[in-house]
């Protein structure tokens, strides 16, 4: 198995580059969300820096496109290294408002405080920028985007205990201007984000931000499926301790920089790093599930010579949170040299036959198995390829024939009711 592993990995990284991970350019992707909890770190693996932010918002209705169709707010986290020449300016795809607010809380409660809005830059036109904020300070932040009419709302004390739901910010009838909190103390909680909100592709100029080197588990930037470089330099000196149980006799890893994933399948996930040449320490990794302060580790490696590659393997959902911590492996007090490297992520979605997500037996899919596992057990026993590549027009034909012959309940696509379609599916198999 791990044999196997490796040499996937080995595939994977004499493979062409996916596309850069971090600047100049930054692409969303996945979608950002909306709150601090599911925003997009713009923060990658200690490569490169970012002048643009490139992504899209949709408000199709959730009639016509189900609730996957519906983002109308992207919000980043942002460090801002240049306050004096911080700026964003949308272009004029869409009548879009953007809105600043400053990190605070703790990484599992992170909160949005708000700082400054704008509608539109320029009279009676798309497009919208911040700039010269006053008494804006160097430090993380959230950016977000939406479209004319959304404002965020957020939490304020009503007096008596209570808590009441107030919009953070108001805008001028020709939009134009930078527009500040209407109340303090409030963090953003919510979006008021009517039929008819704008929205569109953007491409964000930005200015004055330097996404910083993730040293600290809280400030874990993005890291994508497939191949990418990343550098310790700038990563923590502080002893990391790994988990329980990693490997015998590891007293830690330092040089150490932290990214996040988002799993992309159920299945399993491969972690590995591989160093560019031969380091003075091994690599290490570590992966964690959940946020920063109450994370679950979930697997770790060693690389077991100073050239190898360290790789974990463990099993996921779709949306899971992954925490990924690099680094070297400590060998003596001394802290040895920062070395770079590739990270490496696959998703390999795991399925069996009778597994529920496989698909019914009686319908072709691009995807091997099928949900009934006898049914599926028996048409693999006579075409393996079934089970080995997909579930196409050939293996329906044969579960017709092998399956329904055999099926204890009347129940016969185990749909889990007995209906029209089961009785077409015996009629149509009647005699064959
Ligand atoms: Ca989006
Ligand atoms: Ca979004």
């Amino acid at each position: 198995m791990r044999t196997t592993i490796l040499a996937v990995l080995s595939i994977a990284l004499l493979a062409p580059r996916v596309a850069a991970d971090v600047g100049p350019t930054w692409q969303e992707d996945p979608d950002a969300g909306s709150v601090p909890s599911t925003g997009q770190g713009v923060r990658a693996t200690g490569v490169g820096t970012v002048n643009r932010v490139n992504g899209t918002t949709t408000t199709a209705s959730p009639f016509a496109e189900g609730l996957v169709g519906f983002d109308p707010v992207d919000l980043y986290e942002i460090d801002i290294s240049s306050p004096a020449t911080f700026t964003v300016v949308t272009g004029p795809e869409f009548d879009s408002r953007l809105f600043l607010f400053r990190k605070e809380g703790s990484s599992c409660s992170p909160l949005a405080i708000p700082v400054a809005a704008n509608h539109r830059r320029l009279p009676g036109s798309n497009g919208s920028e911040l700039k010269a904020i006053p008494g804006l300070a160097a430090g993380t932040y959230y950016l977000a985007i939406s479209g004319a009419p959304a404002i965020p709302r957020g939490w304020v004390s009503a007096g008596s205990g209570g808590y009441s739901l107030v919009d953070l910010f108001a805008f001028p009838a020709d939009g134009l201007g930078t527009q500040f909190p209407l109340v303090a103390g409030a963090s953003l909680a919510e979006w008021t984000t009517p039929a008819g909100t704008a929205s569109g592709s953007y491409s964000l100029a930005v200015n004055g931000i330097t996404p910083k080197v993730a040293g600290i588990c809280s400030d874990a930037g993005r890291a994508m499926a497939g191949v990418s470089a990343f550098d310790l330099t700038g990563g923590s000196t502080s002893p990391e301790t790994l988990p329980m149980g990693c490997e015998p006799g590891v007293a830690g890893m330092t040089r150490t920089i932290w990214v996040r994933h988002t799993a992309t399948c159920d299945g399993e996930l491969t972690i590995g790093v591989q160093p560019t040449s031969p380091t003075q320490s091994p690599l290490a990794v570590a992966a964690w599930l959940g946020c920063c302060d109450q994370r679950i580790p979930v697997g770790c490696d060693v690389a077991p010579t100073n050239a190898g590659q360290a790789m974990t393997v463990f099993p996921v959902r779709a949306g899971d949170s992954v925490l990924v911590a690099i680094g070297v492996r400590m060998t003596s007090s001394t802290l040895p040299p920062a070395v770079t490297g590739d990270l490496f992520i696959e998703c390999a979605t795991t399925s069996a036959c009778g597994d529920e997500r496989a698909g019914s037996c009686f319908s072709p899919h691009d995807t091997p198995f099928c949900n009934a596992g006898d049914c599926c057990s028996a048409v693999c026993a006579l075409d393996p390829y079934c089970c080995a590549v997909m579930w196409d027009d050939t293996c329906v034909t044969g579960a017709m024939s092998v399956c329904i012959e055999t099926a204890p309940s009347p129940d016969i696509n185990g749909d889990g009711n007995v209906d029209g379609n089961d009785l077409a599916l015996l009629l149509s198999a009647w005699g064959t």
